[in-house]
């Protein structure tokens, strides 16, 4: 069985979001010609010390204070955001190389056996928490994708006690979902790791696929952010009706206030409230939102890029469709997606639901947790539920 590529025709806003803004944006510039070979992570204190030599004038963050608040300095022995990239001839900013040059799972390779192992001291309760909605939550779906179709078959004659059931036209990204490496590349600078697109889902190959986080497994210390919560007690708020975006400083406030550090390799999740907002729509609202998609998210920006590399999280997943807010506003070209996604080899979680693990978190001031997904296997798959557990 192989993947097709099918063209369907995207609403307007998003169209506009991701391609006149971000084609006319300039370039990211690519490495000064001192980068040095791709190296992978294994190599270690050379990659670092070589990187740190090369002076990344080719960066630009858009807004200079936001360099003073982010860790510049590499924590273990990864390059910090500012000595990306690595590897010759690879975008500003990019992680290709940095897990090695035939790499397809990113970051989730910050997830080593000592911090799984470490993971478990966040277990304490015992409780275990369900991140998946249903597959038919939202209804209709967004971003142009479609309902599925349940039937249930009874295998009939004296089988007629047995029963399978199958699933027409399912999207895999309908609903709670992890976009594969392959869900985004940038139009210019390409796919993570410099994947060529013929070696891409639907275009003859089935490299940075959801496969390979299925084969692999997702398993870690997970973090929550809950930041509904912390605007409703800082007496702020989030228009989940429009493409309100959640400023870093918000993210940070959060994280703070609920004592809540970060560590490398951690699953950060970040709540935004959309789950419960989602729910409290009619059914035109959500025909409505269905048809033109405005979601609200984390601010996408380059320094929020340069935040999420340089904490070295191993993922990020939110309750929002898109983790950041879409579309962006007239003039804002600066795409998280492209930075996860192409970039880092960062996966992206959305429309997780995370509302009874935020009120168990609330109401015993934890917020950290064991965490698990096993995606399914769909070879070349571009997104999928996560299947994901949090264990307190
Ligand atoms: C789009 O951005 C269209 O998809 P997603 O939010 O699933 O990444």
């Amino acid at each position: 069985m192989t993947a097709e590529l099918l063209k369907t025709e995207p609403q307007v806003s998003l169209l506009k979001s991701y391609r006149e803004n971000v084609v006319a944006k300039a370039k990211p510039k690519t490495s000064s010609k001192n980068a040095r070979k791709p190296a992978p992570i294994v190599a270690k204190k050379a990659v670092v010390k070589k990187a740190a030599a090369v002076k990344p004038k080719a960066r630009a963050v858009s807004k200079p204070a936001a360099a003073k608040r982010a860790p510049s300095a590499p924590r273990e022995n990864l390059p910090s955001y500012d000595q990306l990239p690595i590897r010759e001839g690879a975008p500003a900013g990019s992680a290709w190389g940095v897990f090695g040059d035939q790499d397809e799972v990113g970051t989730i390779n910050l997830l080593t056996p000592a911090r799984v192992r470490a993971a478990k001291d966040s277990i304490k309760s015992g409780k275990v928490f369900s991140l998946n909605l249903p597959i038919d939550v939202p209804n209709p779906p967004l971003f142009t994708r479609q309902a599925h179709r349940h039937t249930i078959k009874n295998f009939g004659g004296a089988m007629e006690f047995v029963l399978d059931d199958y699933l027409d036209n399912f999207y895999p990204q309908a609903s709670s979902q992890w976009d594969a490496l392959c869900h985004v590349m940038h139009p210019e600078l390409g796919a993570y790791n410099g994947v060529p697109k013929n070696e891409i889902t639907g275009r003859g190959g089935t490299r940075l696929g959801i496969d390979n986080l299925a084969r692999r497994g997702i398993a870690g210390r997970g973090v929550l952010a809950d930041i509904a919560r912390y605007y409703e007690r800082v007496g702020k708020s989030l228009d989940c009706s429009k493409a309100d975006s959640i400023p870093l400083e918000d993210l940070e406030a959060t994280l703070a206030r609920q004592k809540s550090p970060l560590r490398n390799g951690d699953v950060l999740l970040i709540r935004t409230g959309w789950t419960q907002f989602y729910y409290g729509l009619s059914d035109s609202a959500k025909a409505e939102l269905a048809s033109d998609t405005v979601v609200p998210g984390i601010e996408g920006s380059d320094r929020v890029a340069k935040w999420l590399w340089d904490h070295h999280l191993a993922a990020v997943a939110s309750d929002s469709p898109a983790l950041e807010a879409l579309p962006k506003p007239e003039g804002n070209n600066e795409f998280l997606h492209f930075h996860m996604l192409a970039f880092f080899g960062m996966p992206i979680g959305e429309m997780w639901n995370l509302e009874e693990l935020a009120a168990d978190c609330a109401n015993d001031k934890q917020y950290e947790f064991f965490i698990t997904s096993a995606p399914l296997n769909i070879p070349g798959g571009v997104g999928s539920p996560p299947n994901a557990l949090a264990i307190k």
